[in-house]
Formats: C-alpha cells, sequence, structure tokens
C-alpha cells in the first residue's frame, strides 16, 4: 500500500464539481484516509509550492491556489501515487486523456482542477505540510 496527497483546487470546488472528483477517486479504487476543506493562507501555499518559487508563474499559482477553499486529501491504493496521476490525466487539461479530471473538469495549465504529489518522497512530504501522523493511519 501506497499514500497520495491530492488537492481538488479552488476552481473545481467553486465549479461544483468536488463531489464528481471524489466519486473518481473513490471508483478508482483509493482509500480516502483523511479529507479537509479549507481555503490555504498565502504562506500556506507559497511554502506548499516553494519547489517552483523562481518559475515564472509562481505568483498566479500562489494567487489561485488562495482563491477559494479547496479539498486536501490523504489517499491510499497500490501504487497511489503512479495511479493518481493517471487519474488526474496530463497538467495541461488540452492534452489530457478522456475520462480524466483535468480533462473532465480542468480549463487550463494554471487552472487544472486537482493537484498530485509527483513520488513517494514528495506525498510523504506534502501529507506532512497538511496533516497530522494520526491522520494518516
Ligand atoms: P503537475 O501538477 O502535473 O505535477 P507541474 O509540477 O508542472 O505539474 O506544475 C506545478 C503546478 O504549477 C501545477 N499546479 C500547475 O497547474 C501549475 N502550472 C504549471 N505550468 C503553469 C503555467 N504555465 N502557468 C500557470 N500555472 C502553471
Amino acid at each position: 500500500m501506497q499514500k497520495t496527497f491530492a488537492i481538488i483546487k479552488p476552481d473545481a470546488v467553486a465549479a461544483g464539481n468536488a463531489g464528481n472528483i471524489l466519486a473518481l477517486i473513490e471508483k478508482s479504487g483509493f482509500k480516502v484516509l483523511a479529507m479537509r476543506m479549507q481555503r490555504l493562507s498565502r504562506a500556506e501555499a507559497e511554502g506548499f509550492y516553494a519547489v517552483h518559487k523562481e518559475r515564472p508563474f509562481f505568483g498566479e499559482l500562489v494567487e489561485f491556489m488562495t482563491e477559494g477553499p479547496v479539498v486536501l486529501l490523504a489517499l491510499e491504493r497500490e501504487d497511489a501515487v503512479a495511479k493518481w496521476r493517471e487519474v488526474m490525466g496530463a497538467t495541461d487539461p488540452a492534452k489530457a486523456d478522456e475520462g480524466t479530471v483535468r480533462k473532465l473538469y480542468g480549463t487550463n495549465v494554471g487552472r487544472n482542477a486537482s493537484h498530485g504529489s509527483d513520488s513517494p518522497e514528495n506525498a510523504a512530504i506534502e501529507l506532512a505540510w497538511f496533516f497530522r501522523a494520526s491522520e494518516l493511519s
């Protein structure tokens, strides 16, 4: 069993697609270990995306991620990191496969409905950024 971290981003929550995305997550065999809806503070969003600090879109990314509530999720299944990235689809919704979260609910490369960890190591770091250890077992 492996854990991964997911975010249903502000665009998807505002559009009323959080429930649809959760249903897709459950249908894809993930166990939801922990879940919280909240609006991220600027400090939380900047800290979470610190690896992208030098990218030209960093300011835009932080603005977007703090514009409204998100749903934070700790997910578990076999091969969870790769599987969740498969269910999300490509970063750019225009390039995402049919039936994926980003194809169904994303708008563009910035407003793309969901986040997923890119490795088990980063999943552990991201989960610890938002959840207490006692919530993850
Ligand atoms: P992924 O989330 O699929 O791992 P990354 O790591 O390339 O994709 O991008 C990190 C974050 O930055 C994503 N949330 C994505 O929406 C955002 N992002 C990537 N490229 C752009 C861009 N050109 N303009 C705005 N936001 C972007």
